[in-house]
C-alpha cells in the first residue's frame, strides 16, 4: 500500500484468521519520514488489528537510504500476571537495527507467543471449569466514584452469574462515544487486556444500543453484553418454577427482539450458550425475528393466564380475611433469611444476588393470636430492566394485595440509602407506594451501635419514617419487628371492620 508523508490507510482485513489464541498473521512494515520512532498510533493499530508485528523504517536524512528499523509485537500475559492482575506493558520492543542486520527468527517468536496464549487460556479454563471469563467496563460522564460503586455492584452480579471476573475498566469521558461507547484509546486497552487475560466476555455497566453491541463485538471479537442482559441471565439461571421460567424467557425475548437485525445477527451468533446466550430451560435463544415475535405473543398469553389464576387464588384468600404481609427490598438484603427465621422454614437464601425468583408464602402466627400470610418476593435492583418488570408482572401483582410491606434493607451495605431510594422508586412505578410500609434495617450484627443509630436517624429525617433494626440471623432481635407488625395489622383489621360496618 502507498500512503502519503503523514498517513496510510489500512485495508479492512475482515475476520481473516481471527481467533482468540492467534495473531493476525500479518506484519505491517512502513516508513517514517520525519525521524519518529513507533508512535502511539502504530501501537494502537498493532493491538486493534492484532498484527504479528509493527515495524517502522527510518529514513536517513542525508543519504535518503533506510536507517534503523524499530519493531514491536504484542505479548500475552503469563498465568501469574493474570492472578496478580499486573498492568505491565502489553508490548515488547525489538532491538532497533539496520535492515541488513535483522536476524530475529520472527516466525519462531510468534509461534511461541501463540502457544503461550493458548496455554494460558487452557490452564485458566481448567482451573475454572468453563465459567465465563469476563472483563467489566464502566463508562461515565459523571462522577468517577459513582461509576466505581456501580461497577462493584456489577461485579457482584457477574459473580452471581457464576462468571470469573478478570478485570475492571472505568473511563470517564465528556461524552459517551455514540458508536463504540469507549474512546479509541480505551477500546485498545480493553482489547489488549482481553487478549492477554484470555477473556471471552465483556460486560458493560451501561445499557448498550444494538448498534453499539455490534460495533463493540466486531472491534473486540468477543461476546459483548450490557447490565440488563447480565441481570436477565442471572434470572435465567435461577428460574425454577414453570412460571418463573416462562416470565424470564419472555423478558429475554422482548429484550432480544429490537436487537435482531435481519441477516445481520453477527453479534448474536456469538451468543450461543454462556452468559447472555442461555434461556432458562438451557435452550439456545431463538434468533429469528418472526419466530421470536410468535413466541412472545404465545408467552404473553400464558402470562395473562397465570395472572388470572393468581387473581382467583388471591380473591379466595382475601375472602378468608387473613392479612397479607410482603417482604420487599433490594436483592441480597436478607428477605428470605428473615422469612426463614420468622416462620422456621428453609427457603433458599444465599449471598448471591437474585437468590429468590419464585415467591413463597408462609403462615405466621403473631402474638395475640393474630395469623398472617407472609410473602417472600423477588429482590429489586437499581435500573431493573423494563422487560423484566413487565414480564414479572404476574409475580409482582401479588404484592399489590398486601396489607403491609416490610421493606428489608441491608444496613451494612455502604449504599444502603441509595438502595432504599431504588426500591421506593420501583414501588412507586408499580403503584405500590400507598400500602403501609415498615423499613427494617437488617444485618445489624455487622454494624456498631453508632452507625446503626446514624442510619436510623437519617431515615427519620429523609423519610419521616421510623425504622426497626434487626438481624435476621439472630431470632432474639426480631421481637420489636413482630410487635410492630402486630400493631399495624391490628389497626388494619380494625379499619377493615369499621369500613365493613359503614357499608
Ligand atoms: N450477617 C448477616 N447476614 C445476613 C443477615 N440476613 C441475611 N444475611 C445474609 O445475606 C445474604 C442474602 O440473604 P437472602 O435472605 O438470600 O437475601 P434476599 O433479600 O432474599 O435476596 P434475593 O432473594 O437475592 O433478593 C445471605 O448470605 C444471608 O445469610 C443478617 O442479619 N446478618
Ligand atoms: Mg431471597
Amino acid at each position: 500500500m502507498v500512503g502519503d508523508a503523514k498517513k496510510i490507510e489500512m485495508p479492512d482485513f475482515g475476520r481473516a484468521r481471527v481467533s482468540q489464541d492467534r495473531f493476525r498473521g500479518l506484519r505491517c512494515v512502513h516508513t517514517h519520514l520525519n525521524g519518529e520512532r513507533l508512535t502511539q498510533d502504530d501501537l494502537t493499530d498493532l493491538a486493534l488489528l492484532r498484527l504479528d508485528l509493527m515495524s517502522i523504517i527510518q529514513v536517513n536524512e542525508r543519504t535518503g537510504l533506510p536507517d534503523l528499523v524499530y519493531s514491536a509485537h504484542l505479548v500475552p500475559s503469563t498465568a501469574e500476571k493474570i492472578e496478580t492482575k499486573s498492568q505491565s506493558l502489553p508490548y515488547e520492543f525489538l532491538e532497533p537495527n539496520i535492515p541488513s542486520q535483522l536476524d530475529t527468527d520472527f516466525i519462531g517468536l510468534i509461534n511461541s507467543l501463540e502457544n503461550e496464549m493458548a496455554r494460558n487460556r487452557g490452564t485458566a479454563r481448567n482451573r475454572q471449569t468453563n465459567r465465563d471469563r469476563v472483563i467489566l467496563v464502566g463508562v461515565t460522564t459523571g462522577y468517577l466514584s459513582e461509576a466505581e460503586e456501580s461497577l462493584t455492584e456489577l461485579e457482584e452480579l457477574a459473580l452471581s452469574a457464576e462468571a470469573v471476573v478478570l478485570d475492571k475498566i472505568i473511563q470517564r469521558r465528556p461524552k459517551i462515544d455514540p458508536k463504540t461507547v469507549l474512546g479509541r484509546g480505551k477500546l485498545e486497552e480493553l482489547l489488549v487486556r482481553s487478549m492477554r487475560l484470555g477473556a471471552d466476555l465483556i460486560v458493560f455497566d451501561t445499557e448498550l444500543s444494538p448498534a453499539q453491541v455490534r460495533a463493540l463485538s466486531e472491534a473486540t471479537d468477543l461476546k459483548v453484553i450490557d447490565r440488563p442482559q447480565l441481570i436477565l441471565d442471572i434470572f435465567a439461571q435461577r428460574a425454577q418454577s414453570r412460571e418463573g421460567k416462562l416470565q424470564v424467557e419472555l423478558a429475554q425475548l422482548k429484550y432480544l427482539l429490537p436487537r435482531l437485525v435481519q441477516g445481520q445477527n453477527s453479534a448474536f451468533s456469538r451468543l450461543a450458550g454462556g452468559i447472555g446466550g442461555r434461556g432458562p430451560g438451557e435452550t439456545k435463544l431463538e434468533t429469528d425475528r418472526r419466530r421470536v415475535r410468535d413466541k412472545i405473543s404465545q408467552f404473553e398469553k400464558q402470562v395473562d393466564n397465570l395472572s388470572r389464576q393468581r387473581q382467583e387464588r388471591r380473591k379466595h384468600r382475601v375472602q378468608k380475611n387473613v392479612p397479607i404481609i410482603s417482604l420487599v427490598g433490594y436483592t441480597n438484603a436478607g428477605k428470605s433469611t428473615l422469612l426463614n427465621t420468622l416462620t422456621d422454614s428453609k427457603v433458599y437464601a444465599e449471598k448471591k444476588m437474585f437468590a429468590t425468583l419464585d415467591p413463597t408464602s408462609r403462615r405466621l402466627r403473631l402474638p395475640y393470636e393474630q395469623e398472617v400470610i407472609i410473602n417472600d418476593t423477588v429482590g429489586f435492583i437499581r435500573d431493573l430492566p423494563e422487560t423484566l418488570v413487565a414480564a414479572f408482572r404476574a409475580t409482582l401483582e401479588e404484592i399489590s394485595d398486601s396489607d403491609l410491606l416490610v421493606h428489608v434493607v441491608d444496613a451494612s451495605n455502604p449504599n444502603a440509602s441509595a438502595q432504599i431510594e431504588s426500591v421506593e422508586k420501583i414501588l412507586l412505578d408499580l403503584k405500590l407506594n400507598e400500602i403501609p410500609q415498615i423499613i427494617v434495617l437488617n444485618k445489624s450484627d455487622l454494624l456498631d451501635e453508632d452507625s446503626l443509630t446514624a442510619i436510623e436517624r437519617q431515615i427519620e429525617i429523609d423519610k419521616h419514617r421510623e425504622s426497626v433494626s434487626i438481624s435476621a440471623i439472630q431470632p432474639r432481635t426480631l421481637k420489636p419487628l413482630v410487635e410492630k407488625i402486630g400493631e399495624i395489622i391490628g389497626k388494619v383489621a380494625i379499619d377493615d371492620s369499621r369500613s365493613a360496618i359503614a357499608k
